[in-house]
């Protein structure tokens, strides 16, 4: 069932035992809002606990008390009963492990306009806001806290990766405004682009390699990257990548597929105009007009030429 933010926070309100997750492969603003609805919800006297059922990339280290994500590889407990699942920026087919280990009644709180609200008990949805930290921020105001600096250090961290630090179509008066009111709360922009942007020695020489194997198709209108099992190895991280393409003259649409597993390959898309969404979703995947993904269950050299072939379709 839809509801309006108002609903949300009284949902969140009246449970005491809950758990917060976001989307497998986090990303800022999936750690960001995890992670401020924690110190928001502790503010408020709950019981708290956050899963996030993957690896958490060592550039949000920085932000307070991410030592308390757990991981739901390492619980030892078989079922969580907890009164409120908090899932938030994605839907709930993303979650991992966390949607069979926690029997409770979902909250999803999101921000892409795909998420169709599928298995959950309410969703709120704003495909307006710029982040789902964007959300968190409103939600604030209908909930019994103030903003307190460890809030906004998360909730800055997936405003500013998820616009990319605010240049992407989906950064909005609205955004600005709630990022100037996290900098008032003692944010440093500074050190958080310093720690988000930061790349090891060995994902800088995979980055290397990953160029090498841009291609164009389409009389240039569309620049991939191609990440075999081989280049896989070489980088931990390929956040920010697929920008590096994207500002090419002349790409409308840049893509990056990633080899994930044995027939299991993450497609990545970001455009000038197309909704590249509508991509993803003919694929099974969602997200965003403008940056959205899919995973591809073929070989690599299968995925290629699907995902080469969709693209093509949208441009005519
Ligand atoms: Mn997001």
């Amino acid at each position: 069932m839809k509801i309006e933010i108002e609903e949300a926070a009284k949902k969140l309100q009246s449970a005491n035992n809950i758990v917060v997750t976001a989307h497998i492969n986090p990303d800022g603003d999936a750690i960001g809002s995890s992670l401020a609805l924690m110190h928001i919800l502790h503010e408020m006297n709950k019981n708290v606990r956050v899963f996030i059922d993957d690896v958490i990339p060592p550039n949000f280290l920085i932000l307070p008390q991410i030592n308390e994500i757990e991981h739901p590889v390492e619980l030892t407990e078989k079922e969580i009963s907890a009164d409120l699942l908090v899932v938030l920026d994605t839907q709930t087919d993303r979650i991992g492990r966390t949607l069979n280990l926690v029997k409770a009644p979902i909250l999803n709180i999101d921000h892409h306009v795909t998420n169709e609200g599928n298995n959950v008990d309410w969703l709120y949805l704003n495909a307006e806001a710029a982040a789902t930290c964007e959300i968190i921020f409103d939600l604030i105001k209908f909930l019994p806290i103030n903003l307190t600096e460890n809030i906004a250090h998360c909730l800055y961290a997936g405003l500013a990766t998820d616009t990319g630090f605010f240049n992407y179509a989906n950064t909005k008066p609205s955004t600005l405004r709630a990022a100037a009111v996290l900098i008032e709360a003692g944010v440093k922009p500074n050190v958080i682009a310093e720690e988000m942007e930061r790349k090891s020695l060995a994902d800088f020489k995979g980055l290397c390699e990953v160029l090498k194997t841009v291609e164009f198709f389409y009389d240039g209108k569309v620049a991939g990257l191609f990440i075999n099992e081989a280049i896989a190895h070489l980088v931990d991280s390929t956040e920010g990548f697929i920008d590096l393409i994207r500002v090419i003259d002349g790409v409308e649409i840049a893509f990056m597929l990633t080899c994930k597993d044995k027939n299991l390959n993450r497609v990545s898309m970001r455009s000038r105009t197309v909704d590249v969404s509508k991509i993803a979703r003919s694929l099974g995947g969602g997200g965003h007009i403008r940056a959205a993904g899919c995973s591809i269950n073929t070989s690599f050299d299968e995925a290629k030429k699907i995902i080469i072939e969709a693209i093509g379709k949208s441009l005519k």
